[in-house]
C-alpha cells in the first residue's frame, strides 16, 4: 500500500472540487473597490481575494484530510513549518499582480507533501477552465487528459522566464543576463507573471522550460509533481532538487531542454 494511501481516487476528486470552487471566488471578484496591501520587497502585493481563497482552501482541505498542516503564502510570519504526514503548500492566487490588472493570467496552486516529499499537485486556471494535476507515479493530467512535456529542439524552443520583481533592487542585472542567455540559446522567451501557470504550460508542451532567480515554495510546490509526472525535470540553478523552504532559484524544463537551460541559468549568476 502506498505510504500516502489517503490520496485515493475519491480524495483526488474532492480536492478538484474544492480547488475549482476556490476559482469561483477569483471569478466573482468585485473590482469596484479591490482592497490591496503591500508586503515586503518591491511590487509584492496581496489582495483581499488572495486571503479569501486561502482561507477557503485551508478550511475545506482540513475538513477533507483531517490531520494536515499548511504552508501558505498569505500566512505571514506565523507560517506553519512543514509537518509530519500531509502538508499542503498553497499559493491562493499565483499571479497576484495579473489578478489586480484583471489580465486573466492567474491560477490557484495547491501542492501536497507527504513526510516532506512532493506527492501531489493541482493548478487551476479558472479563466480557461483548465485543471492540471499530477500524482506521484500516476502521471499528470489536464481536465482528465494525460499531458507530457515537449520534445522540441533548442532552435524551436520557447522559454518562460521570471523577473523576480520582489527583488528587482538586487537582481535586475542577473535577470537581464538570463533574458539575453535565453534569447541567444533558444527561439524566444515569454513572461506571463505566474510561475505555476507557466509550469503547467511546460508540463503540457506549450512551453519548453521556465526559470526564475527567486521563487517561494508555494509558487512551485504543485508544479514539482506535475512536471515530474509529465516527463520533465525540476531543479534549482545548481541542478539540485528544490527544497520547500527559503526562496531558491527555480528551473523546470522538458528533458530535451533541461541541460542547455541549466547552463544558461548558471551563466546568468556570473558577474
Ligand atoms: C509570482 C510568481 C511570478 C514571480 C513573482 C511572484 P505571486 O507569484 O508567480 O513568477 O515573478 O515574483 O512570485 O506572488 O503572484 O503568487
Amino acid at each position: 500500500m502506498e505510504s500516502f494511501e489517503k490520496l485515493n481516487e475519491k480524495t483526488i476528486e474532492e480536492i478538484e472540487r474544492i480547488v475549482r470552487s476556490a476559482g469561483e471566488i477569483m471569478l466573482s471578484a468585485d473590482r469596484t473597490s479591490l482592497a490591496v496591501s503591500q508586503k515586503e520587497g518591491t511590487a509584492n502585493f496581496v489582495t483581499e481575494y488572495d486571503v479569501r481563497v486561502q482561507k477557503y482552501l485551508e478550511g475545506e482541505l482540513l475538513s477533507l484530510m483531517g490531520e494536515c498542516s499548511f504552508l501558505a503564502e498569505e500566512d505571514g510570519e506565523s507560517q506553519n513549518e512543514i509537518g509530519e504526514g500531509y502538508t499542503f503548500v498553497i499559493d491562493p492566487i499565483d499571479g497576484t499582480t495579473n489578478f489586480m490588472l484583471d489580465r486573466h493570467t492567474s491560477v490557484i496552486s495547491v501542492g501536497l507533501l507527504y513526510e516532506g516529499e512532493p506527492v501531489f499537485g493541482a493548478v487551476y486556471d479558472p479563466y480557461r477552465n483548465r485543471y492540471f494535476w499530477g500524482l506521484r507515479g500516476k502521471g499528470a493530467y489536464c481536465n482528465g487528459e494525460r499531458i507530457h512535456v515537449s520534445d522540441r529542439p533548442a532552435s524551436r524552443a520557447v522559454i518562460g522566464f521570471g523577473t523576480s520583481p520582489y527583488n528587482s533592487d538586487t537582481l535586475s542585472g542577473k535577470v537581464g543576463r538570463l533574458a539575453t542567455g535565453i534569447l541567444e540559446s533558444f527561439a524566444d522567451l515569454r513572461r506571463l507573471g505566474a510561475a505555476a501557470l507557466e509550469g503547467c504550460a511546460v508540463a503540457c508542451g506549450e512551453l519548453d522550460g521556465y526559470c526564475e532567480h527567486v521563487l517561494s515554495p508555494w509558487d512551485y510546490a504543485a508544479i514539482v509533481t506535475i512536471i515530474s509526472e509529465a516527463g520533465g525535470v525540476v531543479s534549482d540553478f545548481e541542478g539540485a532538487p528544490l527544497k520547500f523552504y527559503g526562496t531558491p532559484s527555480t528551473l523546470f524544463a522538458s528533458s530535451v531542454t533541461y541541460e542547455k537551460l541549466l547552463q544558461v541559468a548558471k551563466d546568468s549568476l556570473k558577474q
